[in-house]
């Protein structure tokens, strides 16, 4: 089917009258930029062809392709049996343990066939939630996909979160049913999963079924009536069902991320334009060769980067990809090079926590593995350091492989910035460039593009097609988060730092904002705060992201106890690192908790996170004379001496 394009720009649109008047000579119009969207959306398949490629009178809430209608997972699964490719392999799985299974497109096909008839058989309909928090196992794709081939928007949680964090979601979304699993493998042992989500599921009263996985075999708390076994109710389903197509609009998924303050933001995605960019970024940042690539995206399905590239793009692209469940050391820290020799994976996609953490278990692990399948190397999550991207491209991609500096957010949905590979010349650390359809920005405090050599913020000053269509339930947070700190102009404020170099390519810098990164993990500080004084024993936090060799920042929290606290120091500590990872769960452990008398404050009553970030990385303690009583940092310097 021939998609038609309507190139016009909505009236009203920032766009309207912009045709053949590029700002600079060198810059696409925003006519060139619908007609490239277009083009990009026709390489998926339409039930109805779209009537107008971006209607943007009501930003900033964006409609693409609208009119159009499309099935996400018909464009993922069947078409490509259809075409004839039903044995080609969609996934190489890899358990823990050392199982595997090996799922072709036809096998999928049937797999996401029975599970939507089995939701359905729940009676769920078009636009009813369902939570999902599993393991890395190919019912977590089974489960994706079948909501997306019914309209039901997913919200899949990580598995390492906390019951409280599974909970919130849940509530946020007003989930209907959850899927999840009896347990999950995690460094060589059956952990309970089940366990946890029957405690989210207690305060949960949206939550109708429980749908459960057996993956591990350990026991499981049961309640009659609303859990379900996944190999009763899936397994005896009928292998086909004919997919309705739904609004290019209709939501296809929440994802919770971090935010600068305590509540996880539900960042919703739709379908049309979200499938569109995350096909075409995978194809082009990797530089997809479906018939003969192995791919292998080794995040965890419950990120962003999950969502966007192990399921949605590379099945799209129908791509041949590698999945694995576990831990990257387990049995042994040569776990992902072999699994790479293995299978031939000669597209690596990776975060620069794990190839920093490669570099401290030493060159001479890889060095025992035929890696020579590698063609092209990613990475995602944080700024790469020079270093890590040179250790990368030498041990794992042999001199030759170009690494690719993927900048993106769940927000955005899809990649924004990478170098094209093989084309650019390689710059290690910078993302360098938008991906040709994207504009981004560095701009100064009143928004006005700072010169070559200058750092300030990063923005999207025009609409893309996977952007994020709101927060869910939460229009104003929408507006006041992302679009109000440039108003004026209309732009998109990522919360990032970045710099253009003499070239005009872009660096990023890290976060601008109370966001920390932490192993490629959004976590908030106001988030870890708030776990920590729900602790009895603490009068008052402050929490900052220190640098870390390995994880890039790690968490460091300055705490007030409350008088009368009984237990030394140490056991007090231990105690509310753990009750921290009891609240959100283990990624958001501080790596040191300190205790002191008093915390560094403004006199408007601000924490000075900009000192305490001092003292966590052991600085010369800078500016203090805005605080309103300046003693304070001699006092924390005094309590600390000899602790750190
Ligand atoms: C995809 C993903 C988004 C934040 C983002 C930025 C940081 C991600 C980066 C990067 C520098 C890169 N970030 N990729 N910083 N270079 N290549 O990670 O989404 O979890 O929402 O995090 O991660 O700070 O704002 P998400």
């Amino acid at each position: 089917m021939t998609p038609r394009s309507d190139l016009r720009p909505a009236p009203g649109s920032p766009f309207a009258g912009a045709e053949g008047t590029p700002s600079r000579p060198s810059e696409p119009t925003a006519a060139d930029r619908l007609a490239f969207w277009a083009r990009e959306a026709g390489h998926l398949d339409w039930e109805t062809p779209w009537s107008q490629v971006l209607d943007w009178t009501d930003a900033p809430f964006a409609r693409w392709f609208t009119g159009g209608r499309l099935n996400v997972a018909y464009n993922c699964v069947d078409r490509h049996v259809e075409a004839g490719h039903g044995d080609q392999v969609a996934f190489h799985w890899e358990g823990e343990p050392g199982d595997t299974r090996t799922i072709t497109y036809a096998d999928l096909k049937r797999e996401v066939c029975r599970t939507a008839n089995a939701l359905l058989s729940l009676g769920l309909s078009a636009g009813d939630r369902v939570a999902i928090q599993l393991p890395m196992i190919p019912e977590a794709v089974f489960a994706m996909l079948a909501c997306a081939r019914l309209g039901l928007p997913h919200s899949v949680v990580f598995g390492g979160f906390s019951p409280a964090a599974l909970q919130s979601r849940i509530e946020d979304a007003e989930a209907r049913l959850l899927i999840t699993s009896d347990g999950q493998y995690r460094r060589g042992r059956a952990e309970p999963m089940k366990a946890n989500t029957d405690e989210a599921t207690r305060h949960t009263p949206s939550v109708e079924h429980v749908l459960v996985v057996r993956r591990t075999g350990i026991e499981v708390p049961w309640t009659e009536g609303r859990d379900l076994w996944w190999h009763d109710l899936v397994d005896a389903r009928p292998d086909e069902h004919r997919p309705e197509s739904f609004d290019a609009e209709h939501p296809l998924f929440i994802l919770h991320t971090s935010g600068t303050t305590g509540k996880p933001k539900g960042i919703l995605h739709t379908s049309g334009g979200y499938l569109t960019q995350v096909a075409y970024t995978h194809r082009t940042a990797f530089d997809l060769a479906p018939d003969t690539d192995v791919y292998w995206c080794t995040a965890d399905i419950g990120w962003i980067t999950g969502h966007s590239y192990i399921v949605y793009g590379p099945l799209a692209n129908r791509a041949t990809s590698v999945m694995y469940e576990g831990t990257p050391n387990t049995p042994h820290q040569g776990r992902h090079f072999e699994i790479i020799q293995r299978f031939g994976v000669s597209v690596y996609y990776t975060a620069p926590t794990l190839i920093r953490t490669f570099m401290k278990w030493g060159e001479h692990i890889p060095a025992r593995y035929d890696l020579s399948s590698i063609r092209v190397l990613g990475s995602v999550g944080e700024p790469i350091n020079p270093e890590a991207w040179r250790w990368y491209r030498t041990h794992l991609g042999a001199e030759r492989a170009p690494v690719v500096d993927t900048w993106w957010q769940t927000e955005t949905g899809a990649v924004m910035i990478a170098p094209v590979p093989g084309a650019a010349p390689a710059k290690p650390g910078s993302a360098q460039q938008p991906v040709p359809g994207i504009s981004a920005k560095v701009v100064d405090d009143q928004g006005d593009e700072v010169g070559r050599g200058e750092s300030g913020y990063l923005v999207l000053d025009q609409p893309w097609p996977s952007m994020l269509r709101g927060i869910w339930g939460d229009d104003e947070r929408y507006r006041e988060t992302y679009w109000s700190r440039f108003a004026h102009l209309g732009y998109y404020f990522a919360g990032d730092g970045a710099r253009y170099d003499e070239d005009g390519d872009i660096w990023l810098l890290g976060r601008v904002d109370d966001v920390m990164n932490v192993s490629g993990h959004r976590i908030s500080t106001a988030e870890v705060e708030s776990a920590l004084v729900s602790c009895p024993a603490v009068a008052e936090a402050a929490v900052v992201g220190a640098s870390d060799t390995t994880t890039g920042q790690a968490i460091v929290a300055f705490v007030i106890l409350r008088g009368g606290t009984a237990g030394s120091a140490e056991d007090v500590t231990a105690a509310l690192r753990e009750h921290v990872a009891g609240e959100i769960g283990p990624i958001a452990k501080p790596r040191q908790i300190m205790v002191v008398p008093e915390l560094p404050k403004t006199r408007s009553g601000k924490i000075m996170r900009r000192l305490l970030r001092d003292v966590a990385e052991r600085r010369e303690v800078g500016d203090v004379t805005t605080l309103a009583d300046a003693s304070v940092m001699d006092l924390i310097d005094a309590g600390l001496a000899g602790s750190l």
